[in-house]
């Protein structure tokens, strides 16, 4: 596939500007992601609205690029070698979108891996903890009877917490002084869980001062702001 029309999802989501990069996403913790990287890093992009109130995700052109039907998933006119890269699953997109730019992940190999680790500690436990947390406290499971599974999502992510803010303690962000793709992947989640989930209570949100400290810097960052709004709501 050379060009941008050659891929069905630009079928149901026309490129306005096919020399940009291409997103499908929905501003949920994952979605934002990439657009506030998108945002940090300046590269010019079109953002296109998955909805999941018409089932988007689960149309043919959605599934063409992503057969996981999960957003954010991306389309970049100008991959390696030049030739357009579909790409899903957010930490993929985030590594990929920072070597591209050389922005938000060090060059040190050292420390792009420790970088990395922190990434893949949210991919791997962050989202899925807390998103499960999510559907047992706010979502359908608020109402099924038997608590244990509600209380273990609470306890494995109060845990995640724990290493979160014990790592943060005398650091600025997870890296340190430098901000990187890691607190891009965990902050939006972290957002989430004590803001519409509405968790803070029983994670024990108060004992994680260095947490709260860091989400309080990463929301007040002007890419923040702007990426938790993309793409925008259909008027
Ligand atoms: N591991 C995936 C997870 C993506 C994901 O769970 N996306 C959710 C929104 S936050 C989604 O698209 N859900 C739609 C569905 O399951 O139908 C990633 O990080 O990209």
């Amino acid at each position: 596939m050379h060009t941008l029309s050659d891929f069905p999802i630009t079928h149901k989501w026309p490129a306005l500007h096919p020399e940009r990069l291409q997103l499908y996403s929905l501003p949920t913790p994952n979605g934002v992601k990439v657009s506030i990287l998108l945002e940090e890093i300046g590269l010019p992009y079109e953002a296109h609205l998955v909805s999941f109130a018409t089932n988007d995700q689960t149309s043919p052109e959605f599934l063409s690029l992503n057969p996981n039907n999960k957003i954010p998933a991306i389309l970049d006119p100008h991959g390696p070698g030049g030739k357009p890269l579909a790409l899903f699953e957010s930490g993929a997109i985030l590594i990929y979108l920072a070597e591209k730019t050389g922005k938000l992940l060090s060059a040190d190999p050292a420390t792009r891996y420790e970088t990395l680790q922190w990434l893949m500690f949210q991919m791997g436990g962050i989202g899925p903890m807390f998103g499960q947390l999510g559907f047992f406290h706010k979502f359908a499971g608020k109402d099924f009877e038997d608590k244990r599974p509600r209380d273990r999502y609470a306890a494995e992510s109060s845990r995640l917490l724990a290493v979160l803010d014990q790592r943060l303690s005398g650091r600025a962000w997870v890296m340190g002084d430098d901000y990187s793709i890691a607190d891009i992947a965990i902050f939006p989640w972290v957002r989430n869980l004590i803001g519409f989930y509405g968790a803070a209570e029983i994670v024990g949100f108060d004992k994680y001062t260095h947490v709260a400290r860091v989400l309080e810097a990463f929301v007040a960052r002007p890419a923040v702001q702007s990426g938790l709004l993309i793409p925008k709501a259909a008027a």
